[in-house]
């Protein structure tokens, strides 16, 4: 039952960047320097780049016509990156778990090891998407865990994290997977959607979490902490989880940094709900960059829909004057292309669509 729900991901195996990092005295190895990086842009004058920003309170305390779900469609529809303030995870976890995630990825290599990602397994420490010997790598560590439904972990992973980084996890994933669930049936009222539809297609849900280390690194303008991608997701909730910005978002075409306010969560639409909206959503590219002299730490929580259904546009939001703009696939076919290529902007989903005269 479980292996025709899950998915096979090979990726291989790459050093830790964490302990090159500690080689002061060694040169940054050829594959981690890019010439093609584009540089980000400042916002004129002393004006931040604001993404909007949204209340989970109003959000779902309010009646009918209610203000904050129109705010989230435009935010959904114009940015496709928001904040979510309000969102009732609880700040003393947060504060705990970014201190243990901390002290983790700070362990000895030898402890690490026995959570280091072997071949054909993407979970635990190691990169992802490194589909050849010559691509260039990121700048960064990560820590991939497959975390809902239940029955599709590693049974050893959580159990065997120090204690009490295994607790914390075990209680913010399931808080975030609950959000994320009245997340994406606010997302259905923005989209006039039937709320069925969207029940349906996600069934039990998918939930997987990425938590990245971005080392300093001298040459920070040669390096990437995390290539341009769109994300593989219905939607994603990222924790920065200390004050060094370096998520970047490409906004009107251009690469700017955000500014998120404290413990708040960045939401961005993935590519599957860009499908499923038909495009009235889009996921939009993003970047991890690397401070020069300062570690960074963030936390991706994906979701995605059961791995035995279909994707497409949804039934309700196609008509003769808005034809489905994307094919559609099965999920575990969208999955299986996506994990075969290296990351690369938008161009996964791309394939997808389909040519409108
Ligand atoms: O580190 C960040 O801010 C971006 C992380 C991200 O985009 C991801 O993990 O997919």
């Amino acid at each position: 039952m479980a292996s025709k729900a899950s998915l096979e991901v090979s990726s291989l195996v790459v050093p830790s960047v964490v302990e090159l990092a500690k080689e002061s005295s060694t040169s940054i190895p050829s594959r981690y320097l890019r010439s093609d990086i584009e540089k980000a842009v400042v916002p004129d004058g002393d004006r931040v780049l604001e993404i909007p920003v949204i209340d989970m309170q109003k959000l779902v305390s309010g009646g009918p016509n209610n203000s904050e779900v129109e705010k989230l469609d435009f935010a959904c529809k114009e940015w496709g990156f928001f904040q979510l303030i309000n969102h009732g995870v609880d700040s003393t976890l947060l504060e705990n778990l970014k201190a243990e995630i901390d002290a983790f990825f700070k362990l000895p290599m030898e402890e690490k090891k026995k959570w280091w990602q072997s071949p054909g397994n993407a979970e635990g420490f190691g990169q992802a998407f490194v589909v050849s010997e010559d691509q260039k790598l990121d700048w960064g560590d990560l820590f991939f865990m497959v975390t809902f439904p239940r029955r599709l972990r590693n049974p050893n992973l959580i159990p065997s994290l120090p204690s009490p980084l295994s607790e914390s996890m075990e209680r913010y994933t399931s808080d975030l997977n609950n959000l994320s669930t009245a997340m994406l049936e606010k997302i259905a009222e923005a989209l006039h959607m039937e709320t069925e539809e969207m029940t349906e297609f996600v069934g039990e849900g998918r939930q997987t979490i990425r938590i990245n280390c971005y080392p300093p690194c001298e040459l920070s303008d040669q390096v990437m902490g995390l290539t341009p991608h769109s994300d593989a997701t219905l939607i994603t909730i990222l924790l920065q989880l200390n004050d060094v910005d370096g998520l970047e978002i490409r906004k009107d075409g251009k690469w700017v940094q955000v500014q998120p306010l404290p413990n708040a969560f960045i939401i961005n639409v993935g590519d599957i709900l860009e499908i499923m909206s038909n495009g009235r959503y889009r996921s939009i590219e993003h970047r991890g960059t690397v401070h020069p002299v300062k570690e960074r730490f963030s936390f991706a929580a994906f979701f995605g829909p059961r791995l035995d259904g279909e994707l497409g546009p949804a039934p309700s939001l196609i008509s003769e004057q808005t034809p489905a703009k994307f094919r559609r696939a099965t999920v575990q076919e969208f999955y299986k292309g996506l994990f075969a290529r290296r990351l690369q902007g938008k161009a996964y989903v791309d394939t997808f669509k389909i040519q409108q005269d």
